[in-house]
């Protein structure tokens, strides 16, 4: 399987590495806005270096209870290092739900829109139906606002209304013009679901596997598996590895990460012990 998307055709025959890069307040803006923007696009250096196959930069925080940024605030932060990840040769991704960063992003030549609200913006769609080719992550989240999500989250059954979602978001997507091969899927480990709903998407992923698109998952570093482990954020790198690694094995195609050398390394051996692709 392969992902169109706008400077790269991704070829998803093995399984990739998305690192993460944070330009939100709490991560490295607390020391000022240059020095914000410089560690930053060394971040973008290092994960490139670590075997990253993708950078996905994003300026909203969306733990629940953050205050949303205003759009211009997301444009500021986000678009000097988006330009300079640009330039090392990956396909950059923008996190974003806003158009205007969406659109800002892709005249710089982003490859990836990746919108954990699924294009559900008003004008989000028009602009990457406009743009003809970059790439599209539709992720799926209980409700729209990552501020409320969390507050007692109720399935029927998540997998069901989760596959649902994302096959009703992909076909207004082709209704929009907008190619399927240009869109991958994510089931939004995290985003209004309680640990218990995470494992059933985890245990039934194959159910996702089967919408035909390529999956993207991120477990890295987040709330349930310190549930598990009984760890805090900096004590999760085993687990996360372990949840990509099993991911993986189940199918899913891309994996959201962090810890990008760490996760290329247990991919590796995964892969040389012939567990996966
Ligand atoms: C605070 C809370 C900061 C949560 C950041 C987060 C995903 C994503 C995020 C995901 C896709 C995080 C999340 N998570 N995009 N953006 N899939 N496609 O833990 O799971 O990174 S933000």
């Amino acid at each position: 399987m392969f992902w169109q998307t706008s400077r790269h055709r991704i070829d998803l025959s093995r399984p990739r590495v998305m690192g993460i890069v944070n330009v939100t307040p709490d991560s490295f803006f607390d020391g000022g806005r240059h020095l914000a923007t410089d560690a930053a696009r060394s971040h973008c250096e290092r994960l490139v270096q670590e075997g990253a196959d993708i950078l996905d930069i994003g300026g909203e925080s969306t733990r629940p209870g953050a205050q949303a940024p205003s759009v211009q605030q997301e444009i500021d932060r986000v678009m000097p290092v988006l330009e300079h990840a640009c330039t090392l040769g990956v396909p950059v991704s923008v996190d974003t739900s806003s158009p205007e960063l969406m659109r800002s992003a892709l005249i710089a030549h982003a490859d990836i829109v990746n919108d954990v609200r699924a294009l559900r913006r008003p004008g989000a769609l028009q602009v990457v139906a406009e743009h003809g080719s970059c790439g599209v992550c539709l992720m799926h989240m209980l409700g729209d606002d990552p501020a409320t999500m969390q507050q007692a989250p109720e399935y029927e059954d998540v997998v069901v209304q989760v596959r649902r979602f994302l096959q009703e978001r992909l076909d207004v997507l082709v209704r929009a013009g907008i190619d399927p091969t240009r869109v991958a899927l994510d089931p939004g480990i995290g985003f209004g679901k309680t640990p218990e709903h995470n494992w059933q998407l985890m245990q039934r992923q194959s159910e996702l596997v089967a919408l035909g698109r390529p999956l993207l998952v991120g477990w890295s570093r987040k709330s349930m598996l310190g549930r598990l482990t009984g760890r805090g954020p900096e004590g999760r790198l085993a687990s996360s590895l372990a949840a990509a690694l099993a991911a993986v094995q189940r199918g899913a195609h891309i994996v959201r990460v962090h810890d990008v050398a760490e996760t290329v390394d247990v991919l590796a051996v995964w892969r040389r012990a012939g567990l996966i692709p």
